[in-house]
């Protein structure tokens, strides 16, 4: 905002951490080596690629299995402070189950997070980014409430074997997106596509597996390890398209259906689904004849236990939409559906910076009004930015990333300045990566991976050397500046 404009140098405060983040499925590739059990993502890829821009798999994606080695030495030249990456809850687990502990897999991480303190890296580790074990999808996956049992028993092993070393853990990345666009849409597998019912009941075996494995790391686990443990939710900021109080209404719906309907049970004092949720959901169930809303009920007990359950809230923030409420627009989805629940029609804004990824518009205000809202409805608690970035097509001189960067950063620094409690930051992506349906044409990496080399060479875009500037001088410098030349021929 207009801070930024007055300090062109300005000081992240004492503490503030900097990391990048990938996700197992997104980057690891060896989809069957080593003994590993296939995931839902396996299965999408393979058996039918068609949703997949370019066909692609991450059969071999970044290579990051047998590169880790190498890329961990990237990332200390880049000075990263942490790294968040996933685990593959089937190379640890290949039937999903804890019956068969795949030792090869677990060195895999070990590894990784050994080289990583070895390099003075802190590893951030989600435990699931989206890839189911295969075995438990044919069983329901999250809209079978024994996930929650699942879940847990997979995050024990995980305990065990790393939560001597790993003190910052994320449960879940992104509910809203394992829920509406894997179960209540095609968007991502297991595509379900069953609209209006099975994202909610998804909801709340999400919320519940993500409160279990916190109270299991809580009791278990926190006093002999000593860490964190907390979830990432999906953040976009819905700006009303107008002043009228309908465009205003439609702005709030759409924000508690996106990310209050799963930070609100977990952050809010009351706990529970956010009232308007709640009320949506019910109304609309009620006209269309269903005996009970298809949002679940939370009991008492269910309400308690989760909320309170997260030592800090992971917020993954990309972008902003216009929001509008249009009567007229009934029969413009299927019923019943999330986005008919929901009522609000979400548009771009022509005038906002376009990224590859026809969903991501540069919204550095909007950004800062995520932050905001979350100080002032939650009570300001602990935030971690575990994801910010910007896609491309390609190439390595990235001005457009650079601006994004340092745009959202200096938006960031202004809710800091107003008293929100931002822990860190992490870039996505640190490389290029399989990103889901449009497989590899939106690139988000600060290191460009060439996917058609055998060896997955990693080379820097200049948002990488700005990133490194930011990191060692713990400052954002809006005129800082790297020749394009080294650059391109370093
Ligand atoms: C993250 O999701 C993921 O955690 C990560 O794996 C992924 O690679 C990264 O972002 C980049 O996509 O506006 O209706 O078209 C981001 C979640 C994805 C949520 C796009 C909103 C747009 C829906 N966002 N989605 S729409």
């Amino acid at each position: 905002g207009v801070h930024s404009l007055q300090k062109p140098v300005r000081k992240f405060p004492e503490g503030f951490k900097f990391g990048a983040a990938t996700a197992a499925y997104q980057v690891e590739g060896a989809w069957n080596e080593d003994g590993k059990g296939p995931s839902i993502w396996d299965d999408l890829t393979h058996t039918d690629p068609s949703p997949i821009s370019d066909g692609s798999t991450g059969d071999v994606a970044a290579d990051t299995y047998h590169l880790w080695k190498s890329d961990v030495e990237l990332m200390k030249q880049l000075g990263l402070d942490f790294y968040r990456f996933s685990i593959s809850w089937s190379r640890i687990l290949p039937t999903g189950f804890p019956d068969q502990i795949n030792q090869k897999g677990v060195d895999y991480y070990d590894n990784l997070i050994t080289e990583l303190l070895k390099n003075k890296i802190e590893p951030m580790v989600t435990l699931y980014h989206w890839d189911l074990p295969s075995n438990l999808q044919k069983l329901g996956g999250f809209a079978n409430p024994l996930i929650v049992e699942w879940f847990e028993q997979y995050a024990r092993v995980v305990f065990d074997k790393f939560g001597d070393k790993v003190k910052y853990w994320i449960t879940i990345n992104e509910p809203k997106q394992i829920c509406y666009e894997g179960y209540g849409s095609t968007a991502k597998a297991p595509r379900l596509n069953m609209t209006g019912i099975a994202e909610y009941i998804c909801a709340k075996n999400v919320l519940l597996s993500h409160a279990k494995v916190y109270h299991l790391y809580d009791e278990n686990y926190r006093y002999k390890q000593n860490g964190q443990i907390g979830i990432s939710v999906s953040c976009t900021w819905y700006e009303p398209a107008s002043d009228t109080i309908e465009d205003h209404q439609a702005a709030e719906d759409a924000r508690q259906f996106d990310w209050g309907q799963y930070i609100h049970p977990i952050f809010s004092k009351t706990g529970d689904f956010p009232l308007s949720l709640k009320n949506n959901v019910r109304l609309r169930s009620k006209e269309q004849g269903f005996l009970r809303s298809r949002l679940p009920v939370l009991s008492s007990e269910e309400i308690v236990y989760i909320r309170g359950s997260s030592d800090f809230l992971g917020i993954n923030s990309y972008t902003t939409k216009l929001t509008y409420r249009d009567a007229s627009l009934e029969g413009m989805y299927p019923v019943p559906s999330y986005m008919d629940d929901m009522s609000a029609v979400m548009v771009k804004d022509a005038s906002w910076p376009q990224a590859q990824s026809s969903w991501l518009q540069s919204v550095p205000w909007g950004f800062y009004k995520i932050l905001t809202q979350v100080r002032y409805l939650y009570d300001n608690p602990a935030v971690w930015i575990t994801e910010n970035g910007w896609s491309t097509s390609g190439g390595l001189i990235d001005n457009d990333r650079v601006k994004y960067y340092r745009t959202y950063l200096g938006a960031l620094l202004d809710a800091v300045e107003e008293g929100s409690n931002i822990k860190g930051y992490t870039a996505w992506s640190l490389f290029d990566n399989f990103e889901w349906m449009s497989g590899y044409a939106d690139k988000f990496g600060i290191f460009e991976v060439d996917f058609k080399d055998p060896k997955r060479t990693r080379t820097p875009r200049k948002s990488a050397h700005v990133y490194k500037e930011i990191i060692r001088s713990r400052s954002l410098d809006m005129n800082y500046d790297v020749d394009d030349k080294t650059v391109v021929a370093p």
